[in-house]
């Protein structure tokens, strides 16, 4: 049985809407990040980061949102949340899988904490340029893939989410917009949601 190991109103988001959407059966074990649970022993085996979100499926073990998408997407064919190695798609879908914790992420703390890196040492250019590119590659939608959903927009759309509409750290655009409308209009996004707020 599949673990997800959590904590309400994290970045745990991203892995409980996976799930969701996977349809597969998995177990939510609460790691309370406010009381420390992430830093004992026993979690520490699962993700040495100490941190949520983590997952467990029989012996395989890790941490890390982008990685668990990737995982659960390459193990799980049948929940078509990954173009399979051969398609074309697939080198698409890992550049988008890995832009938010590349991109996105680190664009955001270079806005919240006003740190000027040089877009050319940055690893993730800059902010403007991170929020300019996903807009070009929202522009056609309906997904970041065109007409397939994928693991990929669980973590472009919250990472989109998270930066625009929940701490509002970047100026909306139209294209967002329309993609976080579609996001937040899925099923399992709204499951997730009502987890994810404990
Ligand atoms: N890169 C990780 C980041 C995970 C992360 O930052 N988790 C935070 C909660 S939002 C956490 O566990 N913080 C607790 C701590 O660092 O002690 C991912 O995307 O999964």
């Amino acid at each position: 049985m599949i673990k997800l190991y959590w904590s309400p109103r994290s970045r745990s988001f991203s892995a409980i809407w996976l799930l969701e959407e996977s349809g597969l059966p998995y177990e939510r074990v609460l790691t309370d990040i406010t009381k420390g649970a992430q830093k004992a022993p026993e979690f520490l085996r699962i993700n040495p980061m100490g941190k949520v979100p983590a997952l467990t499926d029989g012996d395989a073990a890790l941490g890390d949102s982008a990685a668990i998408c990737t995982y659960i997407g390459d193990r799980y064919p049948e929940t078509a949340l990954a173009p399979a190695a051969n398609d074309p798609l697939r080198a698409r879908y890992l550049q988008w899988l890995f832009f938010s914790p590349g991109c996105i992420e680190p664009a955001m703390i270079q806005i919240f904490t006003k740190i000027e890196v040089p877009a050319s040492t940055a690893a993730w250019g800059s902010a403007t340029q991170t929020f300019d590119v996903l807009d070009q590659a929202l522009e056609k939608g309906p997904w970041i893939l065109g007409e397939r959903f994928s693991a990929a927009d669980i973590m472009i759309g919250s990472g989109l989410i998270f930066a625009v509409r929940r701490f509002k750290m970047v100026p909306s655009r139209p294209a967002f917009e329309r993609y976080m409308d579609l996001c937040e209009a899925r099923p399992a996004y709204q499951r997730a949601d009502k987890i994810a707020a404990g």
